[in-house]
């Protein structure tokens, strides 16, 4: 199981990619809106939880200067996927740099701003749980291959 956290219902139009691509795979993920600065206490008993309720990583998403996935972090020792989420008046950099820039000791592996990382922060924690999975691991290689067909019998492009 993933869990996938947000600072706001309104991160979700962008992280359905995440659960969407959770979906494609067979992999069960649980969605939640929750915020590091709205609702700290609901945050840090989910994060402090969330191993003994059988996630086994945690995708966490926030927009501006929130920092959920570094709080996250704080409270669990499962592998925390950030995704920084596009804000209006800095367009994600300060989404990014909230998320990225962890200091020592708490790890926040960080994807790309927007709908592309939060499906890659999916992509890559099937490839976490195809470590140990067989089948998953399976899927995972057919997913590249295809990807690669596709672009590889895209028709040549003209003006
Ligand atoms: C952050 O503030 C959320 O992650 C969201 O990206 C941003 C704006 O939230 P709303 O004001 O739309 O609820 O906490």
């Amino acid at each position: 199981m993933i869990g996938i956290v947000m600072g706001s219902t309104s991160d979700w139009e962008t992280m359905k990619a995440a659960a969407k691509m959770l979906q494609e795979f067979g992999v069960p993920y649980e969605a939640k809106a929750m915020s590091a600065h709205r609702t700290p206490h609901a945050v840090a008993d989910w994060a402090s939880n969330a191993q003994k309720n059988g996630m086994q990583a945690i995708i966490a998403a926030a927009g501006g200067a929130a920092h959920l996935a570094g709080v996250v972090a704080a409270h669990t020792t499962l592998p925390v996927l950030g995704v920084p989420m596009p804000s209006k008046h800095l367009q994600g950099l300060d989404s990014l740099l909230s998320t990225v820039q962890m200091p020592k000791g708490i790890p926040v592996a960080t994807f790309a701003i927007g709908e592309a990382g939060a499906a890659n922060a999916a992509l890559f924690a099937v490839a976490l749980l195809a470590l140990s999975d067989k089948n998953l691991d399976k899927k995972l290689s057919e997913f590249r291959r295809r990807q690669t067909e596709a672009v590889l019998k895209s028709e040549p492009l003209k003006l």
